[in-house]
């Protein structure tokens, strides 16, 4: 399968329901014990999904993450960066929250979630005025990069709580292209439809 940068990558699920990643031929390539974990053809093996576009971008020469251009790297990073430390926490804590305390019979704190969610949009409204300038399908600039990656990541926990994107409409219909992109489809797509049949419906 081609992946977003173009770049033949062969998909390997792991059951997380069933511990896969916890079973020691996982954990002697990938001793972190989590997903994704990437394997290349010569046993190279690297995990943490940021290192892993990093490392096949530079392997591969791939605009996602464009090598030998420090300043083209920086721009995308400080918004992957950004992101993860800020919007990814947020949203996290609301997939905690509506997902996951349910799930172990934790009660939810209802505070801390609305706090969450009001931290989120107002990350969203500003995303909503600094990116998708140069095309309304990516972050920055016309073709994917690692900026997508972690956006599109947030976007897809923040459909799984049923975060409303209607008062952004620039990132709600980037994500309506992003979930339409063939890497979304063949990649997470399952993930996040196991991750959504946990989740009361409204
Ligand atoms: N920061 C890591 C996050 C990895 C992570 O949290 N993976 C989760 C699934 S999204 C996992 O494998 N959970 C199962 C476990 O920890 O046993 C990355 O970006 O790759």
């Amino acid at each position: 399968m081609d992946g977003a940068a173009g770049i033949p990558v062969e998909t390997v699920y792991v059951d997380l329901g069933t511990g896969d990643q916890k079973k020691p031929e996982y954990l002697k390539i990938f001793p972190r014990g989590q997903v994704p974990g990437f394997l290349d053809d010569d046993g190279t093996a690297v995990y943490e999904s940021a290192a892993i576009v990093r490392y096949l971008a530079n392997k591969h020469k791939s605009q996602i993450f464009p090598t030998g251009d420090p300043k083209a790297q920086a721009k995308i990073d400080q918004v992957y960066e950004q992101i993860r430390g800020s919007s990814l926490r947020e949203v996290g804590l609301i997939v905690f929250h509506k997902v996951f305390y349910k799930f172990v019979g934790v009660p939810s704190d209802e505070n801390a979630l609305k706090k969450a969610e009001a931290e989120l949009a107002k990350h969203l409204k500003t995303y909503e005025e600094i990116y998708f300038h140069d095309s309304p399908n990516f972050v920055i600039g016309t073709a994917p990069t690692l900026a997508d990656c972690i956006m599109g990541t947030v976007l897809s926990h923040s459909e799984i709580v049923q975060f409303d994107l209607t008062p952004f409409p620039k990132v709600k219909s980037y994500y309506e292209h992003f979930k339409g992109s063939s890497p979304f489809k063949e990649g997470l797509q399952p993930f996040y439809e196991t991750l959504a049949k946990f989740v009361p419906q409204k």
